[in-house]
């Protein structure tokens, strides 16, 4: 696995605020979802996790508002209110890198 990223303590702190509208759907044996929390450590994202076999709540939240149990799932709270449930693994990892990889 690569080195974590660093950023200024500034830098962080605003990367700890856009992550506050992040939540990842996952369980713990879940290939796709290991990668996915990789990324999450990769780039020192305090992103919250959501384990759907653990909580029963978190899984009737990703089927009511994604359509699907699947996971990995990233919950983004856009600043318009809007909810998005992205759903794939590679999207997700690719999403972090292109909003959190630089
Ligand atoms: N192509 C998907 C595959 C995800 C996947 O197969 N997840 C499994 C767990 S490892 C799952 O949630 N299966 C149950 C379901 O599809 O409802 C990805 O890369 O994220």
């Amino acid at each position: 696995m690569s080195a974590t990223m660093t950023r200024s303590a500034q830098d962080q702190a605003a990367v700890d605020e856009a992550a506050t509208r992040l939540a990842l759907y996952h369980f713990q044996r879940c290939p796709f979802c290991v990668r996915v929390r990789h990324q999450i450590e990769r780039l020192n994202l305090p992103i919250e996790l959501r384990d759907i076999q653990r909580d029963p709540d978190h899984r009737r939240d990703l089927i009511a508002g994604g359509g699907r149990s699947m996971v990995p799932c990233l919950r983004i709270a856009h600043e318009d209110g809007r909810i998005e449930w992205m759903y794939e693994s590679a999207d997700i990892n690719r999403y972090l890198e292109q909003r959190f990889g630089h």
